[in-house]
């Protein structure tokens, strides 16, 4: 396995990080908490705005698939974004964010299911235990980051509405509603944005609904108030602000291949043997790097996820 949690010795004092400074004013958090009736309201007062208290209570999980690379600043994870509803500029997104209204927000999850649902967001957050998931995210762009991402699995959900023997696919889409989201009055993309996953792709333990990171909700920029996270697989299929989820017993369009075919494949899997027809996936640049790196096969998942991809050819199926 190539992952592992660096060992709090293995930490020279020099690589001090936005990170590591967040884990420290968490288990302060937790520390606190055990004071009793003060923690409960003191945190605001001692801390400054950016390490108050988890959204998601003391109870998270964390490590699962855990990477030890460092997580990427917050800042840089929330002002540098792809979200084309929000705009098409890196910094569209969190400057009109504020007019992504989240409640209510209703999931609906139908198609080839037994018990087909409509999920209010503030149920999702309640129902489903929440984990911390440190993982890499590479964009099609060739830049990377490393974000803890707070979510389920998605295969939980899933479970919940019993997929029919039909069901092959799972199709998902973003909210249309051009007044909360300003970027969908341009046709730059036919709305609402669609993405989609094979079954078994979907119900992989890596794949999961994202509703937080950095113990925070996730911001609109982000993909408020749930957006899903297949790590091995290019950014653009990470849809956000998720208001459906179907499953299907044929491939679902997605929104980057409609536009370009020849571009955007339907499985998307970082490969860094398939080059993009304009540009090298051979290499990244994570953000904050001076330098590029290597990009990894299946983001460097290949050893969870490369068997479901057997004998498959991935230069057709990209
Ligand atoms: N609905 C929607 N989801 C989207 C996008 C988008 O434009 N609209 N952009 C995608 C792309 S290209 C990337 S790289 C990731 C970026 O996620 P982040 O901004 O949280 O890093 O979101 C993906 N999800
Ligand atoms: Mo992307």
């Amino acid at each position: 396995m190539l992952f592992r949690f660096k060992k709090k010795s293995d930490i020279p004092s020099s690589e001090i990080t936005p990170y590591r400074v967040y884990q420290q004013r968490r288990e302060f958090l937790k520390t606190a908490a055990f004071a009793g009736a003060i923690a409960a309201t003191a945190p605001s007062l001692l801390l400054p705005r950016s390490a108050q208290a988890s959204a998601f209570g003391p109870n998270l999980t964390r490590g699962k698939f855990a990477t030890d690379e460092e997580p990427t600043p917050y800042d840089a994870v929330t002002s540098y974004n792809n979200f084309y509803e929000l705009g098409t500029g890196k910094d569209d997104p969190a400057e009109n964010a504020d007019k992504l209204i989240t409640r209510p927000w209703t999931v609906t999850v139908d198609g080839e299911v037994h018990n087909p649902k409509q999920y209010d967001i503030n149920d999702i957050l309640k129902r489903f235990p929440m984990e911390e998931r440190i993982y890499r995210l590479r964009c099609v762009e060739a830049w990377s980051m490393v974000v803890p991402w707070i979510g389920f699995e998605l295969g939980a959900l899933l479970k919940e509405v019993e997929p029919t023997g039909k069901a092959k696919y799972v199709a998902f889409e973003t909210l249309f509603d051009p007044e909360r989201m300003p970027g969908q009055t341009r046709n730059v993309l036919q709305w609402p944005y669609r993405e989609g996953l094979r079954l078994d792709e979907a119900m992989h333990p890596l794949t999961i609904l994202s509703v937080g990171l950095y113990d925070k909700m996730l911001p609109g920029q982000n993909g408020a108030p749930i957006r899903l996270v297949a790590p091995w697989k290019y950014g653009f299929k990470s849809i956000k602000s998720i208001v459906r989820i179907t499953l299907t017993e044929t491939m679902p369009q997605t929104s980057w291949n409609m536009a370009n075919a020849g571009e955007y494949g339907f499985y998307s899997n970082v490969n860094p043997t398939v080059d993009h027809p304009r540009w090298s996936q051979s290499k990244e640049r994570r953000i904050g790097d001076f330098l590029k790196r290597e990009t990894l096969m299946f983001n460097g998942y290949d050893d969870e996820v490369s068997q479901l991809y057997a004998g498959m050819d991935l230069k057709k199926n990209y």
